[in-house]
């Protein structure tokens, strides 16, 4: 069911260009799909593309809500409930959890407290929009976790695990994604903790090169000439900021606060800036070139999701954007570059 307003700090993309993020294909094996059910026993169940079929189907429309900052309202998919498919095995479980498998190249995977899982009626789909599921989206078959960031939905899902304890997935334990997952609670990220001292010895020293600083508040700071190739800045604060000069090639700077920051002449040089604030930053002279702009914001958003325009960013043709990549911006913001 479609919920209204969206969460805290999403906007809309358009249904019709429903991004891929993380994976884009699924890893080898056999040609048919099957489906793995393991008990916390250790007792497996196993269905085979048909039998999938025959299960009682579901169809629901589910809000996407990426991480990124994106969102697609009422996604229609079909499938087979989670609790239907343990029904169906004569699964009556007291697992604590759940965890989703993926048949890919890393064992993709992520995890969720079973009572939630079933609560919030997971979804084994084949189908979205009416069609099968594409490869890039996770076809054959991935799970849909409404209610929770996206990142909790697996493609190309093979192997479904009950567990008497948690086992991370593979961003909540590499990246630092944070394992509740809501985004009306904007449960995001978890960052590493960095202690007063070691910030302000780094803020001093004005090179970020190669570190990982996710999270970091730097608000208000004098960064002018910050070095900071290869950083990783995920969720970072630097609203406020002198950061004019500063170089951020190849960095991660995704759902990173750069309102207000005077970022002349900076580069972004192929940098991830998914999510990225720049509501009313100077970009005379900044270079965007090559950089991944998918849910970037340049001006901050009213209620009705309109573009507050005395809010934006301020470029001219010295700012270098890729015209390719403004094609990406969600489409009130790219209403900006109209
Ligand atoms: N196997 C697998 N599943 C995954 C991921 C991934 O990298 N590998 N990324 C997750 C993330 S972060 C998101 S936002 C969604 C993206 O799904 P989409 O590409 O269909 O939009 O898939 C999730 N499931
Ligand atoms: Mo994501």
């Amino acid at each position: 069911m479609t919920q209204f307003p969206l969460p805290p700090g999403q906007q809309l993309a358009a249904a019709h260009k429903w991004p891929f993020v993380g994976e884009r294909a699924p890893g080898q094996g056999p040609e048919a799909w099957t489906l793995t059910l393991v008990e916390v026993s250790g007792r497996r169940h196993q269905w085979s593309w048909d039998q999938l079929l025959a299960l009682p189907r579901t169809r629901l429309e589910v809000d996407i809500h990426c991480v990124t900052r994106w969102s697609i309202l009422a996604m229609p998919f079909v499938g087979v409930t989670l609790a239907d498919l343990l029904k169906s095995a004569g699964v009556v479980s007291s697992a604590g959890f759940v965890s989703f498998v993926a048949r890919s190249d890393r064992r993709h995977s992520t995890s969720l407290p079973l009572a939630d899982a079933l609560e919030l009626n997971t979804l084994i789909a084949w189908e979205a929009q009416a069609k099968p599921l594409e490869s890039v989206h996770g076809g054959p078959l991935r799970s849909v976790v409404p209610g929770r960031y996206f990142y909790k939905s697996v493609k190309w899902l093979e192997r479904i695990e009950l567990l008497d304890s948690d086992r991370l997935g593979y961003w909540e334990a590499t990246a630092g994604y944070h394992n509740a997952a809501d985004p009306w609670r904007e449960q995001r990220y978890l960052a590493p903790s960095l202690d007063r001292r070691e910030t302000a010895n780094l803020l001093a020293a004005r090179d970020f090169s190669g570190l990982d600083l996710r999270g970091i508040d730097a608000r208000g700071h004098n960064l002018a000439g910050l070095q900071a190739v290869n950083a990783l800045l995920r969720d970072s604060d630097f609203r406020g900021c002198d950061l004019s000069g500063a170089n951020f090639a190849g960095a991660n700077l995704s759902n990173a606060r750069l309102a207000d920051v005077n970022l002349r002449s900076t580069s972004f040089l192929g940098a991830d800036l998914e999510g990225a604030d720049f509501s009313r930053a100077e970009l005379q002279g900044a270079n965007f070139t090559g950089a991944s702009i998918f849910g970037a914001s340049f001006a901050p958003v009213d209620d009705q999701g309109q573009v507050v325009t005395n809010d934006s960013a301020r470029w001219d043709h010295t700012t270098q954007f890729d015209s390719a990549r403004l094609e990406d911006l969600l489409p009130a913001q790219r209403t900006l570059f109209q």
